[in-house]
């Protein structure tokens, strides 16, 4: 670490240079800084959703650079994670607490064979924040276990991610077997994960592709609406 850098007092910043200096932290791995930061910004009025996006977020999109281009390798994006996560629970509790009047339930998971986890997380916090129950079945998901999750916790919606290109194509198997078991149309089927669009959640059967985590809540909402019109009609 140079001198610069450890004269930098992350209280002494304008909100301008913070938020670049929590996207350089982030980039470092440095999850001190970033909890610290996170602090600041909220002792400063920031919304807890704008901490995540414009620091959080739009950090881990440089990391992402990156890493695809051979920059960064798996321990330091690994690093990078945890202080991402390391702020994200801070932020958690405030999303969660906005008072929202309960709207409906989601069991969500990140798919077979994928451990990427900080995306769906985001989106199961937003939810909650926006009143939703939301059972998370973690990483590396099976049909088996969102079939069991579905059965447990009978939600309105499954809501599967998927990170890499090589997963993606699980959801559809998930989706398959529900057809199967004759269950499919008992949930709504939300999925989201960078590699995926618009066409894919079409071809696969999903009932809507989320673009981030925002968009996960609308649709989500927008769905929920539509079931009470019809049980209110029918
Ligand atoms: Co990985 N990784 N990674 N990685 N990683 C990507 C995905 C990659 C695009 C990087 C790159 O090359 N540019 C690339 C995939 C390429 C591809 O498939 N086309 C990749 C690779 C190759 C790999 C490994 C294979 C690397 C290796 O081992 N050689 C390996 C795979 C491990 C595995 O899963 N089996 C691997 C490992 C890792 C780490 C463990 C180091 C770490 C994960 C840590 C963790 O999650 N706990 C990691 C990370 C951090 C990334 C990047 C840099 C960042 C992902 C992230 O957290 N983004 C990622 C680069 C990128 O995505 N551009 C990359 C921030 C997050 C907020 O965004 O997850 O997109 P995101 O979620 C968004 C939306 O997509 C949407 O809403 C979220 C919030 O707005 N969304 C949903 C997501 N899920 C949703 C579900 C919904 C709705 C919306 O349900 C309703």
């Amino acid at each position: 670490m140079s001198d610069e850098e450890e004269d930098i007092v992350l209280s002494e910043l304008s909100d301008d240079e913070l938020v670049p200096q929590m996207h350089d932290d982030l980039y470092d791995g440095l999850k001190e800084e970033i909890e610290e930061a996170v602090h600041i910004l909220l002792g400063r009025g920031w919304a807890p959703y704008d901490v995540l996006t414009k620091a959080l977020v739009e950090g881990m999109r440089i990391v992402g650079i990156d890493f695809r281009d051979g920059i960064l390798f798996v321990p330091e994006v690994l690093l990078a994670a945890n202080a991402m996560k390391a702020g994200m629970s801070i932020l958690r509790p405030l999303l969660a607490e906005t008072g929202a009047p309960k709207l409906g339930s989601m069991v969500i998971g990140t798919v077979k064979g994928d451990i990427h986890d900080i995306g769906k997380n985001l989106v199961g916090m937003m939810m909650e924040g926006a009143g939703f129950d939301v059972f998370d079945l973690g990483i590396n998901t099976d049909v088996d276990e969102y079939l069991a999750a579905l059965s447990e916790h009978k939600p309105d919606i499954l809501g599967m991610s998927a990170l890499l290109t090589t997963t993606m194509p699980y959801m559809k198997v998930v989706i398959d077997t529900m057809v199967e078991k004759g269950i499919r149309d008992d949930y709504v089927v939300l999925v989201g994960g960078a590699p995926l669009n618009e066409e894919f959640g079409k071809a696969i059967g999903a009932d809507a592709y989320c673009r981030d985590a925002a968009v996960a809540v609308e649709t989500a909402k927008e769905f929920m609406d539509r079931r009470h019109n019809i049980r209110a009609s029918g």
